[in-house]
């Protein structure tokens, strides 16, 4: 028995049109999306040239629920976007060299070459980078919440976690005190199906996810992960009931973790056919097939998008490579922060 809503997919354009997204929206989230992929590949390359230290992370088959969702994001609405939401980095509008600076550890990385490759975040563009997954910073963001509910702000936080995460006891205090206290909260759950090598039927044992908000006081729904228009629906809905004082929603967006754990791991225990199935709804695929039938993306357009992007990244990987090694004498500069270190925009 499942108390979620099960989200419909995206219908028509003129559904489209009535979310209020325009053409050049529909092509600015095609381009995100693209830009996403095509960062986490070429972070492959850099893993495999021996550039980047630690293991290297992809949210590969997630790109429509990390874009779907942050497209949804006000300007002054805040994130904690994990190592599988490239794509929220990108939406929000982070310069990709800064990406690369990070994975490649440099003094112009977020962190400033201080932590992991995708332990990072601009929060100047109100996102907070990650201390772990599992799941560190739903507290975190629960707790932005509750600044905004305090300080009378219509201001939403939006919080991630993982179905593995989702058995951990922060995300069920998390959601017990977003619930009781009705804060402007979305809880974004990434169910890529595995908890590294643990599949969904070992993590829980209800339906869905999703129907644990009602446990909570909140709703749940459902929404597959491969939907970027059908995942922003659910996120500006989430968003706007937020805002006007309606408490919190559980989106747990599906789809299929569509690499290893990390470069680390071969995903050997995922049956193949899973993999041909997810890759049958690729999520960029089937967004080019959607705005290819819906509002007549051509061939042009499309190389135009790739070729953009693929300059703009190779720009970026040059100016990150260029960018200084950090100093190791400033070793604890930024570690602590002081005043004046937290007077952003999102923090006052
Ligand atoms: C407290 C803690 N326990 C275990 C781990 C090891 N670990 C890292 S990721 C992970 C699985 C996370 O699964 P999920 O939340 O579904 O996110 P996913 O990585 O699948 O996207 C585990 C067990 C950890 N990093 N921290």
């Amino acid at each position: 028995m499942t108390t979620a809503r099960v989200a419909e997919p995206i219908g028509s354009l003129q559904e489209v049109h009535e979310l209020g997204l325009d053409q050049e929206d529909l092509l600015g989230i095609y381009r995100n999306m693209i830009t996403t992929r095509l960062i986490e590949e070429r972070g492959h390359i850099l893993y495999r040239q021996g550039k980047i230290s630690g293991s290297y992370y992809t949210g590969r088959g997630n790109e429509g629920a990390s874009v779907g969702i942050a497209t949804a994001m006000g300007t002054h609405d805040v994130g904690t976007p994990l190592h599988r939401e490239c794509g929220v980095h990108i939406t929000r509008g982070i310069e990709p060299w800064r990406i690369f600076a990070q994975f490649l550890a440099k003094a112009d990385g977020p962190t400033r070459g201080r932590d992991g490759n995708i332990h990072l975040a601009d929060d100047r563009l109100g996102l907070i980078a990650m201390v772990s997954h599992l799941p560190a910073m739903l507290p975190v963001s629960v707790g932005c919440a509750l600044a905004f509910k305090i300080r009378d702000e219509r201001r939403v936080s939006f919080g991630w976690y993982g179905d593995g995460s989702a058995a951990r006891g922060d995300v069920h205090e998390s959601m017990n005190f977003a619930g009781v206290l009705r804060l402007p909260m979305v809880f974004c759950c990434t169910n890529n199906l595995w908890a590294y090598s643990t599949p969904n039927y070992m993590e829980y044992a209800c339906e869905h996810l999703a129907d644990r908000a009602a446990a909570y006081g909140f709703e749940g729904v459902v929404v597959d992960g491969t939907d970027v228009l059908a995942v922003y629906r659910e996120a500006k809905r989430a968003a706007e009931k937020a805002r006007d004082g309606g408490g919190p929603t559980l989106i747990e967006t599906v789809s299929l973790r569509m690499e290893g754990h990390a470069v680390h791991d071969d995903a050997f225990y995922v049956p193949k056919e899973l993999f041909d199935e997810w890759s049958a709804k690729d999520p960029v695929e089937r967004y080019r097939t959607w705005l290819r039938e819906n509002i007549g993306m051509t061939d042009q357009t499309e190389d135009d998008i790739t070729s953009q992007v693929k300059k703009l990244l190779n720009d970026a990987l040059e100016r990150a490579e260029a960018s200084p090694d950090p100093d190791p004498a400033g070793l604890l500069d930024g570690v602590y922060a002081t005043l004046s270190d937290v007077e952003t925009p999102h923090h006052k």
